[in-house]
């Protein structure tokens, strides 16, 4: 038993004056437990406890989690809708008036309704987010296709979630993006993990990480950086960014050609192992090792440690996934676990690490171009009758699929959309390639956000709709494992803020579409609908009632029926969910970045997070400790392209890429290969990285390659330099 699992014996104490109400954190895919503290006489959230009887995290929560609750009663939130009527100002913060929610909705019905009968249905969208619980996504699908009857809805997770989606989905013919629960973790004897800051973005997942080894087994760690991941591992795979795909064909090759090979669960589970083999092969240690730049032994022992371990989990995160081959990566390290049999069984298998809160449900449910509630296709006839079945909409109505996230704002900048709803994200700063991003919200002839706090994508609102918190309105979200649990008020809304899915009835309603939605009073009646309509579908939540939740810790899906527990262990049975029940072994040749380094741009550019920050950073940059800790981005550089810059820490530089330049202070550090050059991303304005990205997108899953581009850096002139030190 781990230590810590002591813990959960200990109940959290109540106070008199207080009331505790248990829910989890409102930002990562860990979804930590927590109590919120409220106030009886005030009835306000007035602080945080960590759940220890939570199992997943065992009282265990990071930064960001222990001042959560600082969010809800911020000073920054929005009380009122705010109304800008002169569209000169879009782009900056001037101009709103604050208005009545009637007066809000009038414009915005006005608006749609006159764009929609000038150039037609699909001439709005709608961008949203999964910071939002599962009942909300699902209502925004529905919101999208029923009330506005658009082709056009993306979302945020097309920058996170998606090659993992599609790659697990090519290989397993599902995706759910743990095949085991992560009170597993620790027990295994190798973890093998490829393009994750463990340590800072899933922070509470650690303990398992130490407990491997503290039991005598391994940890190989695959980042360009020497994260505080990497630092504890046994072998650090310290590889070029964009090069992941030769590292994981290069495991593969080596588990087989060393006899670690499961002959029988290969021929027995699995499909295409011939031309997978044939495609691995040129991969040797040599070869492989001029492509990543990793040492030839380390190679080797890694492939070792791994077919050697009795159990083992091959885990990865969106260092791998942000590539524009991020699909074939995923696919590329999941081979490991296929060809060696070390999945569909306690304590070995696959997991991404899931980035957002409601990542995993929020991928399921309907916000995707082309997908419908129960993970269904919306370009498959039968999928989009058993959806509109519980929709009441004929199944001629269902809109075509649309285009993903980034293609979008391609298509505001060249008017195919002219209004936007904008809900959950904040592609002002998230977005790649910032200079197209920006004049495409620009382009916009009416754009409606709704946020808790005015973001920078809301400077180019003409509509701002202030929400609520997700500490003041109450449903699922699913975790990283695939587990659904329950998310609990415990503050009424401030001022006037509104929960998301209420405001997609009450402007279904205005819409004249008020038939399909009027009947959502609560957010458990949009629940209950919401599990009606994933039925049948294979992320199936029918099962998953809300007492069933609270009773079991949460519930795993697929869950199909009242009576069904759930399934914690994706594949016990060894069948996976393409037609014939194998796996496809998929064969992936090895092509290079979208953008390698020259002559002009030497260095490779990698983009990604630290502890402090959440995302764009518009809910983290508002709490003090946070923003103290770490209140401006920076460029990190190895102290010997520094020498050969002639640079030092903290002189602030020009980085610059074939999109443009941004002024980063420099920050030394020898944990960072020399090639390389690192920056976080959660700033926006002038600082946001964003500006540099490239939009390079994987031809499967559209996700944008945040993770590499080419870069060059300057001693920034006196002349050049737009920021005041
Ligand atoms: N503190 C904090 N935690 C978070 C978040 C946050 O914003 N802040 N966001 C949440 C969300 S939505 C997400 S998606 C997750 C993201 O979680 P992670 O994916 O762990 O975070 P990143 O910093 O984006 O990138 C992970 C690592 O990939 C490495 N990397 C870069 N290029 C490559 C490459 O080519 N190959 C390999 N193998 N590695 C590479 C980087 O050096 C970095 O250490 O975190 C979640 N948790
Ligand atoms: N360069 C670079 N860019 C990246 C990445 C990277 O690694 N490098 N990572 C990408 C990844 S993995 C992700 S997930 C994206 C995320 O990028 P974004 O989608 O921009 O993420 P957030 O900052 O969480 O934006 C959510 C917004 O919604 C608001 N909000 C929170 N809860 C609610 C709610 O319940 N309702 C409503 N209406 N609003 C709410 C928040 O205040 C915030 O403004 O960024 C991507 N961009
Ligand atoms: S690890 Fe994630 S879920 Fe847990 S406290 Fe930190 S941000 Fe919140
Ligand atoms: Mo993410």
């Amino acid at each position: 038993m781990l230590k810590d699992e002591f813990f959960r014996t200990i109940a959290n104490k109540q106070h008199p004056n207080e009331a505790l109400v248990p829910t989890h954190c409102s930002y990562c895919g860990m979804q930590c437990g927590m109590n919120l503290r409220v106030d009886k006489s005030t009835n306000k959230i007035i602080g945080v406890e960590p759940r220890y009887d939570w199992p997943v995290t065992l009282g265990k929560m990071c930064p960001k989690g222990v001042t959560a609750y600082q969010q809800t009663n911020h000073d920054d939130r929005l009380l009122r809708p705010l109304i800008r009527d002169n569209p000169q100002l879009k782009g900056t913060k001037d101009g709103f008036r604050e208005a009545s929610w009637e007066e809000a909705y009038e414009l915005i019905v006005r608006k749609f309704q006159g764009l929609q009968s000038q150039y037609g249905k699909d001439s709005l969208s709608v961008f949203s987010g999964v910071s939002m619980t599962n009942e909300k996504c699902y209502l925004t699908g529905k919101f999208a296709r029923v009330a506005l009857q658009t082709r056009y809805i993306d979302y945020n997770g097309r920058f996170c979630m998606s090659s993992a989606a599609a790659g697990f989905m090519r290989t397993f013919g599902v995706d759910r993006g743990s095949t085991l629960p992560w009170t597993d973790l620790h027990q295994t004897d190798c973890l093998f993990i490829a393009g994750s800051n463990t340590a800072e973005c899933h922070p509470t997942s650690m303990f398992r990480v130490w407990e491997v080894q503290n039991r005598g087994g391994y940890l190989i760690v695959a980042d360009p950086r020497e994260t505080p991941l990497a630092r504890r591992a046994d072998i650090h795979l310290d590889l070029r960014p964009g090069t992941d795909l030769a590292l994981a064909n290069c495991m593969v090759n080596l588990l087989i050609q060393n006899g670690y090979a499961d002959k029988e669960f290969v021929s027995a589970h699995t499909n295409g192992f011939d031309e997978m083999a044939e495609v691995v092969k040129a991969f040797t240690p040599e070869y492989t090792s001029e492509i990543t730049g990793v040492a030839v032994e380390k190679l080797i022992r890694a492939a070792e440690i791994y077919g050697k371990a009795p159990e083992a989990i091959v885990m990865f995160a969106r260092g791998i996934e942000q590539q524009q081959k991020g699909t074939d990566n995923v696919s590329g390290y999941t081979n490991m676990c296929l060809v060696t049999g070390k999945i569909g069984r306690p304590k070995s298998g696959v997991a991404t690490f899931t980035g957002q809160g409601n990542g995993q449900g929020g991928r399921e449910h309907g916000q995707k171009a082309d997908a419908l509630p129960g993970y269904r296709k919306i370009t498959n006839p039968k999928h989009v009758e058993e959806v509109c079945k519980v929709w009441g909409i004929k199944p001629e109505e269902m809109p075509q699929p649309g285009v993903s996230a980034y293609e979008m704002f391609e298509l505001m900048l060249n008017k195919t959309i002219r209004g936007m709803y904008l809900l959950c994200s904040n592609p002002a700063v998230s977005a790649p390639n910032q200079h197209t991003v920006r004049a495409a919200l620009k382009e916009l002839d009416f754009m409606v956000c709704s946020d808790l706090y005015l973001s920078e994508s809301c400077e180019f609102a003409d509509v701002v709709l202030p929400t609520t918190s997700w500490s003041e309105d109450e449903g699922t979200v699913t975790n990283l494992e695939g587990r659904i649990i329950k998310i609990n008020k415990a503050q009424e809304p401030l001022g006037e803020s509104k929960p998301d899915w209420q405001i997609h009835v009450e402007l279904a309603e205005r819409l004249g579409r008020g038939q399909y939605f009027s009947h959502l009073k609560t957010a458990r009646e949009v629940a209950d609908e919401f599990r009606l309509a994933s039925k049948g579908g294979y992320a199936d939540y029918y099962g998953a009632t809300w007492d069933k939740i609270d009773k079991q810790d949460g519930v795993f899906w697929p869950c199909k029926s009242e009576e069904d527990p759930g399934t914690p262990y994706m594949f016990l049975d060894k069948k996976f969910y393409h037609g014939d029940g194998k796996a496809l072994l998929c064969a992936l040749p090895y092509r290079p970045p979208a953008e390698e380094p020259c002559g002009e741009y030497p260095l490779r550019l990698t983009t990604g997070r630290v502890v402090y920050h959440y995302l764009s950073g518009n809910q983290t940059r508002r709490i003090p400790f946070l923003n103290d800790m770490c209140p401006e981005p920076y460029v990190e550089v190895h102290p010997e392209t520094a020498e050969q810059y002639g640079i030092e820490h903290e002189e602030v530089v020009r980085l610059y890429t074939r999109r443009g330049e941004v002024f980063y202070k420099v920050k030394l550090t020898q944990a960072i290969r020399p090639d390389t050059v690192f920056v976080p991303y959660h700033f926006g304005h002038d600082l946001s990285i964003n500006l540099l990205t490239i939009a390079a997108l994987d031809p499967i899953s559209r996700m944008p390659e945040f993770k590499v581009c080419a870069a060059q850096i300057d001693k920034a002139t006196e002349k050049s330099s737009r920021r005041s030190q």
